[in-house]
């Protein structure tokens, strides 16, 4: 059993090392909000993988903050729990504000690792020693820079290449990259940039031989998804269609995608994200892990997730230096030449936050204890 004592809310500002666009515009600085959770003398962190504007999904950093603070923090204070396991039934009551729920739901798993005396990935059921890893590839200012980002990431090692895509920022760049690299892992992402006309277009793209098409269609939309996956040979992978298991059943039953990409986030924590991992590997849809331009904290908590067993396609767990000048974690997150993160074996998350840095980068921080509240 464990009661927690104390949740810090705090947010940072941290410049990303490359601005990242997406077919929702372009990301160069990141807010984030940050959670810690003591428990007897142990204290363990969580990251809200929510974004500074409600694009990718309905809930943002401030939108977190207050739930977090108004409902979901109350709700966990002074509580014996079990572990992680058992913040979804404390946070039931309230509806949606999954990326708030799961940042500290994960904070929950990680000091139950702790008390354990057992890694995190190993608490929540993994597998794995090291994760293969891939890329996100932003929308780039012309061809020829993506080019030489596709080059630099495959000399990294990185095992799949995912481009972001968008009208006018498609087919021509699939050719281009599958002209030059004829064998490698290559997919993409549309962050629902399509409707119904595009279908001609979609379908022309299993010329490609892509590994799957991510998201072409409307953040919340199963139909016209299978509709799609009917017309191509081609996988439609999904990201923000799926919030839960049963969204996940109902994808798979309805043959809208034949992989899932898994957030932890987007499905409220890790309780649900193992959930919705069991479900598709018992109807044999592959999975892997989404990035949400992490810091080392949310990364670390991604890396544990992926050493379950049916996490088998490579992710969006890439290291750190892709994203930060400097992470807030120690070591910082590395990937072999193989392409590859080795799974800590530690107690706990494997990582040392960097609590020196995260001072300097704090812009708001509040201290809930049980009855009493202090803002900084
Ligand atoms: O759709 O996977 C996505 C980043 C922000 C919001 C949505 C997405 C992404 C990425 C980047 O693709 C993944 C990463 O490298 O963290
Ligand atoms: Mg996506």
């Amino acid at each position: 059993m464990l009661t927690i004592d104390a949740v810090h809310l705090r947010e940072i500002n941290m410049p990303l090392a490359h601005p990242f666009e997406t077919s929702f515009g372009v990301t160069t600085e990141r807010r984030i909000l940050l959670v810690e959770a003591e428990s007897e003398g142990l204290t363990a962190w969580g990251e809200c993988v929510a974004g500074e504007h409600p694009y990718f999904s309905e809930e943002t950093v401030d939108t977190a903050w207050m739930i977090a603070e108004s409902e979901l923090v109350p709700r966990l204070l002074g509580k014996e729990l079990v572990g992680g396991g058992s913040c979804p039934a404390l946070f039931s009551q309230v509806r949606g504000h999954r990326m708030a729920k799961a940042a500290l739901e994960n904070a929950v798993w990680d000091l139950e690792a702790q008390q354990k005396q057992v890694s995190l990935a190993e608490l929540l059921g993994g597998t794995r020693s090291v994760i293969a890893c891939g890329v996100s590839l932003g929308i780039q200012p012309s061809k020829a820079a993506l080019l030489e980002k596709v080059e630099e990431a495959l000399a990294q090692g990185y095992q799949r290449i995912k481009l972001k895509c968008k009208p006018g920022w498609d087919t021509k760049i699939f050719e281009a990259v599958r002209g030059r690299w004829p064998d490698i892992q290559l997919s993409c992402d549309a962050n629902s940039a399509y409707r119904v006309v595009d279908f001609d277009k979609i379908a022309e793209w299993d010329d490609f031989d892509l590994m799957m098409i991510e998201q072409p269609l409307w953040y919340d939309d199963f139909y016209f998804h299978s509709m799609l996956q009917k017309r191509l040979n081609t996988a439609i992978c999904l990201d923000e269609s799926i919030r839960n298991r049963r969204d996940a059943l109902a994808a798979i039953d309805m043959e809208s995608c034949r992989i899932i990409n898994i957030k932890v986030g987007r499905v409220g924590g890790f309780s649900e994200a193992i959930a919705v991992h069991n479900a598709a590997a018992e109807r044999g849809i592959p999975v892997w892990c989404g990035g949400m331009l992490e810091t080392g904290i949310g990364r670390a908590h991604n890396i544990a997730l992926s050493s379950l067993p049916n996490f088998s396609l490579p992710g969006d767990v890439s290291a750190s230096a892709r994203y930060w000048t400097e992470d807030i974690i120690e070591p910082e997150v590395v990937v072999s030449a193989k392409g590859e993160i080795d799974v800590p074996d530690g107690v706990g998350s494997g990582f040392t936050v960097r609590r020196d840095r995260i001072e300097k980068l704090t812009v708001r921080q509040q201290t809930m204890k049980v009855g009493a509240r202090v803002t900084v």
